[in-house]
């Protein structure tokens, strides 16, 4: 259901960028259940360039059952760029998910007019996929931006309404990530990490596909997918 906007990502990256092959620890790269009513398969691509440390995105194909789209594009240590990050669900006909946003590492208001303003027109365009939900395992106002899409939707939005607006809100991230000055100073860099590393350390450990991971593909991989794979920046929890 999600294959053809990871297709478009996967070309965009390559006419773009200059990429090269992450590895992925062993075990992790794909995994197949059969635990459930339906096999499932989760497989994992991960990327690097000179402007974007870290490209991962996964797929996981249960059939009818489940069919999600993940993605977090992590920009090189002297881009302040916040995160680009794709969460797109469907557990059957009526439980459909849509998550884009432009990932906030700082909040300050340079900050904010630099880097989200611009996301303003975009969304303005699709409200009827930027719903307002209340999220209950994060917090809205922390490594999100007002102007996310998050809907509960329909395939046929999916088809014809969300292909577009993924389009814009990764085109005007291509945009932003062109008109960035690299930062060289040690100082600004380093602060850039720790953001970065922060993220990873807050998504982990809410992470609300833990569950999901658990029950196709056990607790063990699961917490290695999430902290050795996912969000490799954060340190498992005691
Ligand atoms: C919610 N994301 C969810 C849910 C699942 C996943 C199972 C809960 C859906 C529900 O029952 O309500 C799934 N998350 C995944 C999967 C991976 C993952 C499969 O990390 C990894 C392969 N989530 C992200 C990113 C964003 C994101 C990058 O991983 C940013 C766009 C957003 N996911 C996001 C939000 C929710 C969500 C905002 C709703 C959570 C809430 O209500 O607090």
């Amino acid at each position: 259901m999600y294959k053809p906007f990871m297709d478009f990502l996967e070309q965009e990256l390559f006419k773009r960028f200059d990429l090269q092959s992450q590895p992925i620890p062993p075990g992790l790269e794909r995994q197949v259940s059969t635990r459930g009513k339906h096999p499932a398969t989760i497989q994992s691509w991960c990327y690097q360039c000179p402007e974007l440390r870290k490209i991962r995105y996964t797929y996981i194909d249960g059939g009818e059952a489940s069919q999600v789209f993940n993605s977090v594009i992590y920009p090189s240590y002297e881009y302040d760029l916040p995160l680009l990050g794709i969460d797109f669900l469907s557990f059957g006909k009526h439980k459909i998910l849509v998550v884009m946003d432009f990932q906030p590492l700082f909040r300050h208001p340079d900050y904010l007019k630099t880097y989200i303003e611009p996301m303003k027109g975009v969304r303005d365009r699709y409200s009827n996929l930027a719903q307002n939900l209340e999220m209950k395992f994060y917090d809205a106002n922390q490594y999100f931006s007002p102007y996310l899409l998050f809907a509960k939707t329909d395939a046929e939005t999916v088809q014809t309404k969300l292909f577009q607006a993924y389009k814009d809100y990764l085109s005007l991230y291509w945009e932003l990530l062109d008109l960035a000055q690299p930062l060289t100073a040690p100082t600004a860099m380093e602060r850039i990490r720790t953001a970065q590393h922060d993220y990873d350390q807050y998504s982990a450990d809410r992470d609300p596909a833990s569950g999901l991971f658990s029950s196709y593909f056990g607790h063990e991989w699961s917490e290695r997918f999430l902290y050795e794979f996912l969000f490799d920046g954060a340190k498992p929890l005691a």
